[in-house]
């Protein structure tokens, strides 16, 4: 049986197993170690409308709920970048106390916090209840839901139609997301903006962070695959932006087709992901040989260093770590613990096979290790000048296994 895109229906191009994975984010504790969900992560690509998705998914209840670990707000360099846009967005739509500003997956309110210091109305929606607890303390509004075209007719009767709904790392996130783009077509305003920001797949490609990958992040994002999306609902991207964040991020700027003009920046944007053949099956053909080697060499790298009688850790615990750890089949033998700041990991083991303890950052430089392998490596400034009494090296594991 053909796999069916759940963007357009046609068969899907598999290309690629990871093997047996665990749900990214479910930091596991000593309970918890034996009784884990796992899944098979395949991977496959549409030749029809360019989307790049993972086949089957565990249920959303399973990743999005009362114990989602991850916190937005603990990088400094994440709270700067998100003040920014706020600034820049309230700028260039005029935004005041008249508008209303709804955001899909808001987290722990990390964006809206600056939209609501300014007393423009807004109302974040997430389906962590703990997330939406803590933007709550923020002074944030939330509601605790799936994002879904019932929910943006609620939205509508209560509160009116949006100007600008923003969504930051969560369209990658949302198995129907026919259902999602259906709520946003209810819920903007004729003349609205949808601004949308994720991981690229042109970014992930160039840099073979396969570690973007994994159940939540079910699809990766091209300019190519959000134009077939949204233009199934007559709306069109009209401006991109690119960006660093979580190891390269697109930006897209959205409105009802026609109601703005096309900028350059799609027009070029577009020809870079054609030269890159973003569209073409072959190219993720290539991307999984790229990702076999780069197992391969890291592992070699681990077990000659372990070789010698060389301690390794690991420095921070983000999601990727769960696809790098479990694809490349390293564990405790080979990474003692690794350290993160984040409250609600420290304490717990990393999920799936390799189970490493978690401890809090304060601990790393006692710890003296020879070696920390960077999983967070796209924070790799921060975390380097927050920790330069380190005079050990460090694993850089993306884009090219490497030490520092
Ligand atoms: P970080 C998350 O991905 C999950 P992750 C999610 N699926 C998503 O889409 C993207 O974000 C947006 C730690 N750390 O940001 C904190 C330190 O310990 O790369 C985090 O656990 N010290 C929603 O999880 C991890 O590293 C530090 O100084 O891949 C980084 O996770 C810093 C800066 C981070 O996101
Ligand atoms: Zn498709």
């Amino acid at each position: 049986m053909p796999k069916i895109c759940r963007v357009c229906e046609k068969s899907l191009s598999e290309f690629m197993t990871f093997g047996e994975m665990p749900i990214a984010n479910s930091f596991v504790n000593i309970q918890e170690k034996k009784n884990q969900y796992f899944y098979e992560m395949l991977a496959a690509f549409c030749e029809n409308c360019f989307t790049f998705q993972l086949l089957d998914v565990p249920a959303a209840e399973k990743m999005f709920n009362e114990n989602y670990a991850y916190l937005a707000s603990t990088s400094k360099e994440m709270q700067a970048h998100w003040s920014q846009l706020a600034e820049t967005i309230c700028k260039e739509f005029k935004c005041s106390e008249e508008s209303f500003i709804v955001e899909i997956g808001s987290n722990d309110g990390i964006f809206l916090k600056n939209i609501a210091d300014r007393q423009i109305p807004h109302l974040g929606v997430d389906a962590s209840g703990n997330v939406n607890e803590i933007a709550k303390t923020k002074g944030v509004s939330t509601l605790n839901a799936f994002f879904n075209s019932k929910i943006a007719k609620d939205i509508v009767t209560i509160h009116g139609k949006a100007d600008i709904i923003f969504s930051s790392n969560t369209m990658h996130h949302i198995e129907n997301m026919n259902e999602v783009v259906k709520g946003m077509n209810i819920l903007l305003k004729d003349n609205g903006t949808i601004i949308t920001e994720d991981p690229s797949l042109k970014e992930m490609i160039i840099k073979n962070s396969y570690d973007q990958i994994y159940a939540e992040h079910m699809y990766i994002w091209s300019l190519h695959s959000v134009g077939s999306l949204f233009g199934r609902y007559d709306m069109e991207v009209y401006k991109i932006e690119n960006n660093n964040q979580h190891g390269g991020c697109s930006r897209y700027f959205i409105s009802r087709k026609g109601n703005k003009k096309i900028e350059q920046s799609v027009i070029k944007h577009l020809q870079i992901e054609k030269k890159l053949e973003l569209h073409k099956l072959k190219t993720f053909l290539n991307f999984k040989k790229n990702i076999d080697h780069s197992k391969r060499q890291l592992r070699e790298l681990l077990l000659s260093l372990k070789d010698k009688g060389k301690k390794i850790v690991g420095y921070g615990a983000p999601a990727k770590s769960t696809t790098i750890l479990n694809y490349c089949e390293i564990d405790s033998s080979l990474i003692e613990k690794i350290f993160d700041n984040t409250s609600t990991k420290i304490g717990k083991y990393t999920p799936g096979k390799s189970l490493i303890p978690i401890e809090h950052t304060d601990n790393f430089i006692e710890s003296q290790s020879d070696y920390a392998l960077l999983f967070a490596w796209n924070h790799q400034a921060e975390i380097l000048k927050k920790e330069k009494n380190y005079k050990n090296k460090w694993i850089i594991p993306i884009p090219k296994v490497k030490i520092i």
